[in-house]
């Protein structure tokens, strides 16, 4: 594992990392993706060992982007609306869904997009949350609403007993390492509807090229 998956999280890391996604044409930069999802990384790294497959998935997929970008084909990589386009035009993608290309760049970045839905919807409720509110019940109601229709069944069951572990609200905003319960909040409020920008633009763009199924 990298030194940097070591390192302890930071939202305000991640909020910088997704910021710097977007160029001034709403396209999305592969690398700076990336790096929020390795930001990301450090935080399930830090939630204890039942979200070891978790995190291990998510590096796995980020790996798999990053591999592109170093590639010579690099700089068609540079942003995901390059990248899809590349990919299509160059018959790299499975929509046929022939699951030639398991590991293209667009049913790569697929998955992380689900992902970050989770991510968002979790975000928002822990930002709106009460005192009295659960983290598991946060971040599985999230979960059911996102992410879990794209899950075989042992897969939502591994995911809902790693929710079970997550620490209580206060603890949790200790994680988040940006300072006082009011302080997360504010920040959380900057990271979700970006979050959320970054999401609704590839959406967009997969509902374009009709790449939501891809294998
Ligand atoms: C508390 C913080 C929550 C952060 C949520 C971000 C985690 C996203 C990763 C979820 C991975 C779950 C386990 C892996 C499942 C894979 O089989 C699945 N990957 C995803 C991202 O959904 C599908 O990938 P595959 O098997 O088609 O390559």
């Amino acid at each position: 594992m990298a030194d940097s998956e070591n390192q302890k999280f930071c939202l305000q890391e991640v909020l910088e990392s997704f910021k710097s996604c977007l160029s001034p044409e709403k396209e999305i930069y592969i690398e700076h993706y990336v790096s929020g999802w390795r930001g990301l990384v450090k935080l399930l790294n830090s939630l204890g060992s039942l979200f070891g497959f978790i995190s291990k998935d998510a590096v796995s997929k980020t790996q798999i982007l990053m591999n592109y970008l170093k590639s010579e084909n690099g700089p068609h990589y540079a942003t995901v609306q390059s990248m899809v386009k590349f990919e299509l035009d160059n018959e790299l993608v499975d929509v046929d869904k022939k699951g030639i290309y398991p590991e293209s760049g667009c049913r790569t970045l697929l998955r992380l997009h689900r992902a970050l839905r989770w991510l968002q919807l979790f975000l928002e409720r822990l930002r709106t949350s009460k005192e009295d509110d659960k983290t598991s019940v946060m971040c599985r109601d999230a979960y059911n609403e996102s992410l879990a229709q794209h899950h075989p069944w042992l897969i939502r069951k591994s995911a809902g007993m790693a929710f079970y572990s997550l620490p209580v609200r206060l603890a949790f905003f200790e994680v988040m390492n940006v300072g006082t319960p009011e302080q997360v909040v504010d920040v959380l409020g900057k990271a979700v509807p970006l979050l959320c920008e970054v999401y609704q633009i590839t959406e967009e763009l997969y509902q374009k090229h009709n790449l939501h199924d891809l294998p």
